[in-house]
């Protein structure tokens, strides 16, 4: 029984390996052009991702978040761990870094005790605002109940850099992006961190999100479910995006969203 088990295990790590070969052999293949927005997307000119919220902090350009309410909001812990809330606002209803939109104040922060600095594990928070959001202005996102399967296309926006020298793009970028398998994606982050249940990676060629674009949303299927959270660079064929897997969360949001109703 050992020795079978033993048996499969290789022969699964094996599979593993020529996944990522040819995962890694395609994406040299495709890869000729990098460096183009969010990474590799294309700017947003319509109100169309009416649950997009950006976060400024001190004046200053944050990060991103998605209404889940009137009055909530979905983020990335590392975004939120260490700011004062009466120095945080959040934009609504604005598709371009220099139009306020709807501005509103914070009430709570809400960050999970499972979330961990270090190795940025757990990376979801909930914003409580302080007065809600008009219905005229947004429309709030469902969250993503149940893991996305491996393949499946999402939509990852923000005003994040769209090359890994630039600045923060103006005007909000959009991409799509194919979800990976966990173990692959483990696999090429080996030497870098772990990839944890918590977590799910998705990239492509010349595709990614990018810094600032963290605690924005993912959304496949119509639903939240991820929020950008690290990298390696970006879009970088050696280290997918990674993102916080929102099915794998999902209790600890409704319950805060239960708790401040
Ligand atoms: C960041 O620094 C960051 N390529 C976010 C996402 C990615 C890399 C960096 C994914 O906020």
């Amino acid at each position: 029984m050992y020795l079978v088990s033993k048996h499969n295990a290789m022969g699964f790590q094996l599979q593993l390996l020529l996944q990522l070969m040819l995962y890694l052999s395609l994406d040299q293949l495709l890869c000729a052009e990098i460096d183009e927005r969010i990474v590799g997307g294309t700017s947003v000119t319509e109100k169309k991702y009416d649950y997009f919220v950006r976060l400024r902090y001190q004046g200053v350009f944050l990060c991103g978040g998605s209404l889940v309410r009137n009055n909530a909001v979905v983020t990335a812990a590392h975004c939120v761990n260490d700011v004062r809330v009466k120095d945080l606002r959040i934009h609504a209803d604005t598709i371009n870094l220099k139009d306020k939109g709807i501005v509103r104040r914070v009430k709570t922060v809400v960050i999970p005790s499972l979330y961990n600095e270090r190795t940025t594990n757990y990376d979801v928070a909930v914003l409580i605002l302080a007065a809600t959001v008009p219905n005229a202005n947004f429309t709030a996102i469902q969250l993503h109940k149940t893991p996305v399967a491996v393949g499946t296309k999402c939509l990852v926006i923000g005003h994040g850099m769209t090359n890994d020298k630039e600045q923060d793009s103006t005007q909000l970028q959009e991409v799509w992006v194919p979800v990976l398998s966990r173990a692959v994606c483990q696999l090429m982050y080996l030497r870098v961190t772990r990839i944890t249940r918590y977590m799910m990676c998705a990239a492509d060629a010349g595709k990614d999100s990018c810094s600032g674009d963290s605690g924005g949303p993912m959304v496949c299927n119509g639903k939240l479910a991820g929020i950008v959270s690290f990298g390696v660079e970006c879009a970088d064929p050696r280290y997918p995006g990674v993102y916080t897997d929102i099915s794998s969360v999902y209790s600890f949001i409704e319950s805060t969203l239960e708790k401040y109703k």
